[in-house]
């Protein structure tokens, strides 16, 4: 779920990285990409809206636009909604103030309604609870069959009857067994239909009236879209929801309905449904799935090393070098430093979104040798060959080659690069240059 998302919003942002400093129509114009690909991935139409106001409005600002840094501030802008629209933080289960606690689990059929009681039992076990299960959807004997084989194989207790009794009575027995077990917690698996229907309704209000449950949870099938966004709405109307369980996130789907789910409903996400194993289920992390929908490893970490690396004032005056063309080996040299001073290349380089493949192509630690190499030629000239590489003639390249232990064709592959360097900064094609020697990975 998310690659293609995932594929396209790092593409609009490398677009827009690619630009230095950016105009209010650079920004619209990703905007309406970015607005594009949230609507394939079959996101609310409501919640795009919303979000691509919201981020327009932080990144048009003055202070984001002529920041140094202005792609990777939208980046941060575009992370920081992403969660908003998610949900802001996590949302833990609620318990009752007297044991035991009753989650209520309801929902479509097929949905993962069973599965997902089995794998919140197992879930709360982990966590020093003492679970009790029940069945309470008598609508289907199998249904019963498949909670009993799932509490068997983890050895955690269920509750059952036979399908003839009512729910609502299954649930009043089912309470009383949970004192005689000493539960901590009790999870009931409610009937579901196919679709929406009043009796189904009617039923869960009257489930839930005698449960009491300090958790009313929607097990939600992320694979339907915006149908799964619907009939969030609709419970949410008639039985009050406390929380959402989205299901089968390890699925192909676009991802559209746990990206609008929680923003139209209301209601939060507390866990997720990775696969059909009972473990494959985990409480929800807004700021997770954003920085997985961003594909970006760790950019975050990334964008503030080099913000706590990257000082300021020097940037400013490397880019006042950069536009009068006085920008030198030595520039060149501080410019490495800087990069070094932040961490293994290689670790870098995962961090930042696109890179991995290349690096993958990259024999390991081939980028600090060719780092070290650099340095070790530009430290072997002499501070007017730094200031003016021109002069390198043949016995001067002699000698940086012994200094420096290297070839010749390196030091005209290093002369050649800073050469074309050069030639630019002095077309003066300002914000096109790289800003950084990173830039230059790219
Ligand atoms: N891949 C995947 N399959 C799931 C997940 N949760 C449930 N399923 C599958 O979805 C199907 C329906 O699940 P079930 O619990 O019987 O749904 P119910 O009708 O709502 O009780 C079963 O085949 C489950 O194995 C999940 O998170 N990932
Ligand atoms: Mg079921």
């Amino acid at each position: 779920m998310f690659e293609i998302l995932s594929d396209k919003l790092n593409g609009i942002f490398r677009v827009l990285s690619r630009r230095g400093r950016l105009s209010e129509k650079d920004i619209d114009e990703g905007l309406r990409e970015i607005r594009l690909a949230l609507l394939e991935a079959d996101v609310n139409f409501r919640v795009v809206k919303d979000f691509t106001a919201r981020v327009r409005e932080r990144s048009i600002s003055v202070e984001v636009r002529q920041s140094l840094t202005p792609a990777q501030q939208i980046i941060k802008i575009v992370n920081g909604e992403l969660i908003a629209i998610l949900g802001g933080g996590q949302s833990h289960l609620a318990s009752s103030a007297h044991p035991p606690s009753v989650a209520m689990l309801v929902g479509l059929q097929g949905s993962g309604k069973t599965t997902t009681a089995a794998k919140l039992a197992l879930h709360l076990r982990r966590s020093d609870q003492n679970p009790l299960l029940v069945a309470a959807d008598n609508r289907r004997p199998a249904a019963i069959e498949q909670l009993v084989t799932l509490g068997k194989q983890l050895d955690i207790p269920v509750y059952s009857e036979t399908p003839s009794i009512k729910s609502k009575d299954i649930c009043t027995h089912a309470l009383k067994k949970a004192k005689e077990l000493a539960s901590t917690w009790v999870i009931v698996d409610t009937a579901g239909r196919l679709h929406i229907d009043e009796t189904m309704m009617a039923e869960l209000a009257q489930v839930k009236q005698e449960l009491k449950p300090a958790e009313v949870l929607l097990v939600v099938d992320a694979m339907t879209g915006q149908d799964a966004v619907r009939a969030a709405e609709e419970f949410h109307a008639r039985v009050s929801l406390t929380g959402l369980i989205l299901t089968k996130m390890d699925g192909d789907a676009r991802g559209g309905a746990a990206l609008s789910i929680r923003w139209v409903s209301g209601v939060p996400i507390k866990f997720i449904g990775i696969g059909e194993k009972v473990d494959a289920f985990e409480p929800f992390h807004p700021d997770r799935l954003a920085s997985r929908i961003l594909g970006m490893g760790d950019i975050l970490t990334f964008i503030e090393k080099a913000e706590a690396t990257f000082d300021q004032q020097q940037a400013k005056e490397l880019e006042r070098k950069v536009r009068t063309a006085t920008f030198d080996l030595d520039d060149f040299l501080s410019q490495l430093r800087m990069v070094k001073k932040m961490g293994p290349v290689a670790q870098l380089v995962e961090m930042l979104p696109g890179l991995p493949q290349l690096a993958k192509q990259l024999p390991e630690g081939a980028q600090e040798k060719q780092l070290k190499k650099i340095e070790a030629m530009i430290l072997s000239m002499t501070p007017e060959e730094r200031h003016n590489p021109s002069i390198i003639d043949g016995s001067r390249r002699r000698r940086i080659v012994q200094g420096s232990g290297t070839k010749p064709q390196d030091i005209n592959q290093l002369l050649n690069q800073f050469r074309q360097m050069q030639k630019l900064m002095k077309m003066g094609i300002k914000g096109k240059l790289p800003r950084n020697i990173m830039e230059t990975f790219r």
